[in-house]
């Protein structure tokens, strides 16, 4: 097992592994890595659900996420999926999974099944090295705010974005709840400041003005969507990557219009933030 960066912000590749028959050992060394560099891409997996659920349990009780809908007769596995005459896609803009809840899901572990003959990449941002990039004087303004997040925009009854998914999003009624959490957070594992906001589900921060809320997380996100503290991950089938939430943005980039792309999600379940 070889483990190297992807990029200088986020991301580590992991070759020469079959993530079915890790040691506790080789366990141990991609845990490290996977909190040293918040994203781990395994290249050439074969996994039937099962062992994609039991490489999930080995990092923790499994989050099934309402609002995607499950792989049949599989709930703890979410369908990542576009279909050749859809428009939409799945996470196609900055976000963060989970962020919306009181304890945000850790991780989530992608499967590729089926991936367009090109295009369909998804960028992933390093919140550590965001964060470490701002200048003294911003770290002293926002050290000690929240920011409220939630997802009734999203997943809501009355969302139109949910409306144009046709179907790939389900439990509307279970949408609307928000969570407040610190816009710097300390990581619960390994104790690295990172960013905490983001595009998808970041409503406003809290105790603000609405207009000086508004502008300061632009301004972050200004910051963080600069390419210095990106990695752009080009899928091939077989490809596992999972992704720390509390670490990592990511973008499912939606250029393969007239292609089918399907993928497997499992998230993890994580801890109350603050
Ligand atoms: O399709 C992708 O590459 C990622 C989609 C996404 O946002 C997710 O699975 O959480
Ligand atoms: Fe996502």
């Amino acid at each position: 097992m070889e483990i190297s960066k992807a990029s200088e912000a986020v991301g580590a590749v992991v070759d020469n592994v079959d993530v079915r028959g890790l040691s506790d050992d080789q366990f141990a060394e991609v845990r490290n890595a996977f909190l040293a560099h918040g994203a781990l891409f395994f290249r050439d997996q074969n996994l039937t659900p099962e062992e994609h659920i039991a490489f999930a349990r080995r990092w923790g009780a499994i989050d099934v996420n309402r609002f995607f809908k499950g792989r049949k007769g599989y709930p703890e596995i979410a369908e990542v999926l576009k279909e050749p005459d859809q428009q939409l896609n799945i996470g196609g803009g900055w976000h963060t999974d989970h962020s919306y809840d009181a304890a945000p899901a850790m991780g989530s572990i992608l499967y590729a099944l089926e991936i367009p003959p090109t295009g369909g990449d998804t960028l992933f941002a390093g919140m550590a090295a965001a964060y470490e990039a701002l200048d003294d004087a911003m770290k002293e303004r926002i050290k000690d705010l929240k920011a409220r997040h939630g997802n009734a925009h999203i997943f809501g009854e009355e969302s139109a974005y949910r409306k144009g998914f046709e179907g790939r999003y389900t439990n509307p009624d279970q949408a609307g709840q928000t969570a407040v959490h610190p816009i710097v957070l300390t990581h619960p594992d390994s104790g690295v400041k990172g960013l905490y906001v983001n595009p998808g589900f970041t409503l406003e921060i809290v105790d603000m003005e609405p207009q000086e809320s508004s502008a300061l997380l632009q301004e972050l996100y200004a910051h963080i969507t600069q390419d210095r503290f990106h990695h752009r991950h080009i899928w091939r089938e077989g490809d596992l990557a999972m992704w720390d939430n509390r670490a990592t943005w990511h973008y499912a980039l939606n250029d393969y219009q007239g292609h089918r792309r399907y993928l497997n999600r499992i998230t993890i379940e994580g801890v109350p933030l603050g």
